[in-house]
C-alpha cells in the first residue's frame, strides 16, 4: 500500500518484487543501445552515477548545462524507445495513487556504484511540471534525502530498497532531493549496482 512520505509523494514499498527480473532485463535491452556514460555537469566536476536514457527524450548534461534531447551524444542516434513493460511500470504506479494517464517520454537511467552520490538538486528542466515523477529503485538499497523547496530546508532521510517506487507529484514536484553515497554491497540481481530509473513527462 502507499505510504505517504510527503506532501503530494507516496513510496510503495517492494511494488516490483515480482516483476524486478523482467524491468532488468528491459533495462539490459536499453543499455546495450545506448551504453551507460558519465556526464560532466556545469561547472566541469563529473557525475559519481551512470546514466543512460529511453523514451522520446534523454536527460543530458554537459559544461554548458542540463536538457533534455531527442538523440543520445554518445551514439548520434534518438534514445532507444521506452519498452512496453517501463512504460506499464510507470503509468500503473502512478495510477496506484491517483494520477491518471501517466504517460511518460523520458526514462532517464541512473547507476551507482558504491561511493557514488547525488547531491541535493531540484528536478526544473520539464516543461510539464504537473505531471508526476515515479523512480524505481533496484539492487542495492541507498539512503534517499529530500528537503522543501528552499535549498536550506530540514533534510529527512529514508531507504530505499530493491523493488521500492517513490512517486512525487503536485507541491512536493519541486523539492530538493538526493541520495547519500551508496555504500558497498551485493545484491543477487545486480551484484554491486543500484539502479534507479526516473520516469518523466519532459516535453
Ligand atoms: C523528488 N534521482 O535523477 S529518485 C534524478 O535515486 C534523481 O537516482 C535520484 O533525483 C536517484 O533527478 C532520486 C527519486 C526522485 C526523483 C525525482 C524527484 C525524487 C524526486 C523529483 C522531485 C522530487
Ligand atoms: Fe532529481
Amino acid at each position: 500500500d502507499p505510504v505517504p512520505v510527503a506532501q503530494a509523494a507516496w513510496l510503495l514499498r517492494g511494488y516490483l518484487r515480482e516483476s524486478a527480473p523482467q524491468i532488468i532485463e528491459s533495462v539490459r535491452g536499453v543499455l546495450r543501445q545506448s551504453p551507460l556514460r558519465t556526464m560532466q555537469v556545469p561547472g566541469g566536476k563529473w557525475m559519481s552515477v551512470k546514466t543512460s536514457s529511453c523514451g522520446a527524450l534523454g536527460w543530458v548534461s554537459d559544461a554548458l548545462g542540463y536538457r533534455y534531447a531527442d538523440t543520445d551524444p554518445l551514439t548520434g542516434q534518438p534514445w532507444p524507445a521506452m519498452p512496453t513493460a517501463l512504460q506499464v511500470l510507470a503509468r500503473d504506479a502512478a495510477a496506484e495513487v491517483g494520477f491518471g494517464a501517466f504517460e511518460p517520454d523520458a526514462c532517464l537511467i541512473n547507476c551507482y556504484q558504491p561511493g557514488a552520490k547525488m547531491g541535493l538538486h531540484q528536478d526544473r528542466d520539464e516543461k510539464d511540471l504537473s505531471a508526476p515523477i515515479v523512480s524505481v529503485s533496484l539492487g542495492l538499497p541507498a539512503v534517499f534525502m529530500f528537503g522543501g523547496s528552499k535549498r536550506s530546508d530540514a533534510v529527512k532521510r529514508f531507504p530505499l530498497e530493491h523493488g521500492d517506487v517513490l512517486v512525487w507529484g503536485g507541491v512536493s514536484r519541486m523539492v530538493y532531493h538526493g541520495v547519500a553515497p551508496l555504500k558497498a554491497g551485493h545484491h543477487p540481481l545486480l551484484g554491486e549496482w543500484r539502479v534507479n530509473l526516473t520516469f518523466r513527462r519532459a516535453g
